[in-house]
């Protein structure tokens, strides 16, 4: 599908600052996409579409987790998780993307997952490290990104759990499966 194209559907979905958002981690997943060697179309497109489920409301969200078959652990979980599977379903759904690469990039871009593809990392850290995000350590986690994306996805993912853990949330498997993932295959672990 073409940019303008995408944009223009996910802007009927999103507010102002998330629109932004999008164009951020858009231009963003193309540059890593460009660095680290993944197909750079189905990074922009993924991108584009990694927020399209955001705004929809709960019920819908929770209808879909369970007619779908989705983890179910999602539910028992704080709801802002939901978008991200969702989203993956409703853009096959409603826009007609087919492409799994893509869907599975939209459908793990909040808690990652074991196993992670270079395209989802990619994607992943599009959201995380786009221009508009202002949070302690995003300066360092831009750095990192520009050499060495599993360093970048380490400390993505140390510094989520770290944040949630101090507001006493719990932290959903996925994110502490793809922290041990990637930090294992360093190799440096015992
Ligand atoms: O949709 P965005 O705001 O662009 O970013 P996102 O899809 O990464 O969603 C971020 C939200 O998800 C943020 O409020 C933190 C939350 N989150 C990420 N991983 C986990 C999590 N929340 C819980 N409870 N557990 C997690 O593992
Ligand atoms: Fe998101
Ligand atoms: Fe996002």
């Amino acid at each position: 599908m073409e940019r303008n194209k995408a944009l223009s559907i996910v802007k009927e979905q999103l507010t102002e600052n998330r629109y932004e958002h999008t164009l951020g981690v858009m231009e963003t997943a193309i540059q890593l996409a460009e660095r680290y060697g993944a197909d750079v179309k189905k990074a922009e497109l993924a991108a584009i579409f990694h927020d399209y489920a955001k705004f929809r409301n709960k019920e819908e969200m929770k209808q879909i987790i369970i007619n779908q078959q989705m983890d179910a652990r999602l539910l028992q979980f704080h709801h802002e998780l939901w978008h991200a599977p969702v989203g993956a379903y409703l853009v096959q759904q409603e826009v007609g993307i087919t492409d799994e690469e893509v869907l599975s990039a939209i459908r793990y871009h909040t808690t990652g997952r074991l196993g992670m593809t270079l395209l989802e990392k990619v994607v992943y850290l599009a959201d995380y490290i786009e221009p508009g995000r202002r949070f302690p350590g995003v300066e360092e986690a831009r750095e990192i990104a520009r050499h060495n994306l599993d360093e970048a996805m380490i400390f993505a993912l140390r510094n989520t759990i770290t944040f949630l853990m101090r507001q006493n949330q719990p932290i959903f498997p996925d994110t502490f499966e793809t922290y041990n993932d990637i930090i294992m295959k360093k190799g440096d672990t015992k």
